[in-house]
């Protein structure tokens, strides 16, 4: 790959406004606020180790400095979405791409495409845990694999189900570890308190077949144990004979509840597969 087609951009930090670094600020004291008790511990670690409650959007920089001593992995820029191939090559050599622009702020709880809150504070903090670190970079991995056996669309719904929005059980209850749920103060609080949407233990098949929502809460969240059972189901599975396999089951809606699974939550909008 060469140096023109990473879809790397300069941050350019500098360029912030005072009301940009402020809109960081608002999204941080709120998240800041609502996460003790109901996100990961690794989570809080992660933004303590890189400071992140320092003022004003991180310089991806001075971040990637601090994350590279803890992990090897560094925080880099692109100006949005990037193509798969190339996000999957990121990952594989441990680059985390994040979005440089922020949200407007009459906008706090409106994303159409994910920006550096998300990315950063949502993503970020959690790569500073050494087992997380290392299940993002199989991912990416994963990925470029997946990538050449017309499996994206099945994998792609691991990494919104775990990274995105998973769950993990600890010995104090159900905590948040998905980006998208920690960097939403609405999806905080629905994930772990509604009623209405499943909650079930973590099964690498079923999360493959199972559609997802971008548009609205999920319905759906699958709890993982720990981060090392993550990450040594993701690196003992052979994927090859799965995608196989899943190219000719059906997708399982959204709201569905299957035979088999471990449900934590049944939810009240749930619907019984008809079998
Ligand atoms: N690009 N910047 C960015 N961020 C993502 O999360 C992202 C992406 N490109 C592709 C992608 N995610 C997903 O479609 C892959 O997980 C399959
Ligand atoms: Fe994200």
């Amino acid at each position: 790959m060469t140096p023109t087609d990473d879809w790397i951009i300069p941050q350019e930090w500098s360029s912030y406004t005072a009301e940009q670094h402020a809109t960081w600020d608002t999204l941080f004291a709120r998240q800041a606020k609502l996460l003790p008790g109901r996100v990961a511990p690794a989570f809080l670690s992660g933004l303590e180790f890189l400071r992140l409650a320092k003022p004003g959007i991180p310089d991806f920089e001075e971040l990637s400095e601090r994350l590279m001593k803890a992990t090897g992995w560094q925080v880099v820029a692109v100006p949005g979405l990037v193509p798969d191939d190339v996000f999957f090559d990121h990952l594989a050599n441990r680059r985390f791409v994040a979005g440089n622009f922020i949200r407007r702020a009459d906008q706090l709880d409106y994303l159409q495409v994910p920006d550096v809150f998300h990315d950063v504070f949502g993503h970020v903090p959690l790569l500073a845990d050494p087992v997380f670190a290392d299940y993002l970079q199989a991912y990416g991995i994963g990925g470029q694999r997946a990538n050449g056996l017309g499996a994206i669309r099945n994998l792609a719904r691991l990494y919104w189900y775990t990274v995105e929005f998973g769950l993990v059980q600890t010995t104090d209850g159900l905590r948040i570890y998905g980006a998208g749920i920690a960097s939403s103060h609405s999806e905080s609080i629905f994930a772990l308190e509604d009623p209405s949407p499943n909650r079930i233990g973590f099964d690498l098949q079923r999360i493959m077949r199972t559609l997802y929502r971008i548009d609205d809460f999920q319905q759906t969240y699958f709890v993982i144990d720990n981060f090392e059972a993550l990450l040594e189901t993701t690196l003992t599975t052979d994927f090859a004979p799965l995608y196989d396999a899943l190219a000719s089951a059906e997708d399982i809606a959204v709201d569905q509840i299957e035979q088999g699974d471990r449900i934590i939550w049944r939810g009240t909008q749930s619907h019984a597969h008809a079998a």
